[in-house]
């Protein structure tokens, strides 16, 4: 019980700030987000950059977004931007990893552009079968104005 509560703390203080992978160009109406797949030991590795199902991404509608997908990883795994829950379609044209079913090779990058056309809540998703129900996703709101921000939902 004390080993695996220690290791629990190694892990939350390994997972960074958050806004650490969120860039914003405001003069242009652009944001990078970087999602590293399997950033570390957290929930098993299905994680992205340390955070499993509770990081909030708010995109302003019409901005346009690219993702860069790094799979730190042993597994393969993707990044996509989807509906919901099980989805496997990408919401927007464009958005997700090649074969985003398959995944990238351990080791392997790739990045997508697409613009936040339509209001309404998302996800970043891997869509490796399995690996969204194990938890490993984010969550996506695109409204109208405002600016972009990360929020670990835990922090309340
Ligand atoms: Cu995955």
């Amino acid at each position: 019980m004390v080993a695996e509560a220690l290791v629990a703390l190694l892990f939350a203080a390994k997972a960074p700030p958050p806004h650490k992978f969120l860039a914003v160009d405001a003069h242009r109406h652009r944001v990078t987000i970087t999602l590293i797949a399997s950033y570390n030991g957290e929930n098993g590795g299905f994680n992205f950059d340390g955070y499993s199902r509770y990081l909030m991404w708010t995109v302003p509608r019409g901005w346009v977004v690219h993702v860069v997908c790094k799979n730190r990883g042993p597994l393969r795994h993707s990044c996509a931007v989807v509906n919901g829950a099980g989805s496997v379609r990408p919401a927007f044209r464009g958005a997700a990893t090649p074969h985003p079913q398959r995944g990238l090779e351990p080791g392997q990058s790739a990045r997508f552009t697409f613009r936040a056309s339509k209001r309404g809540v998302y996800r970043f998703a891997c869509l490796v079968p399995g690996h969204e129900s194990a938890r490993m996703y984010d969550v996506l709101t695109i409204r109208r104005g405002g600016k972009p921000t990360v929020v670990d939902l835990r922090a309340g």
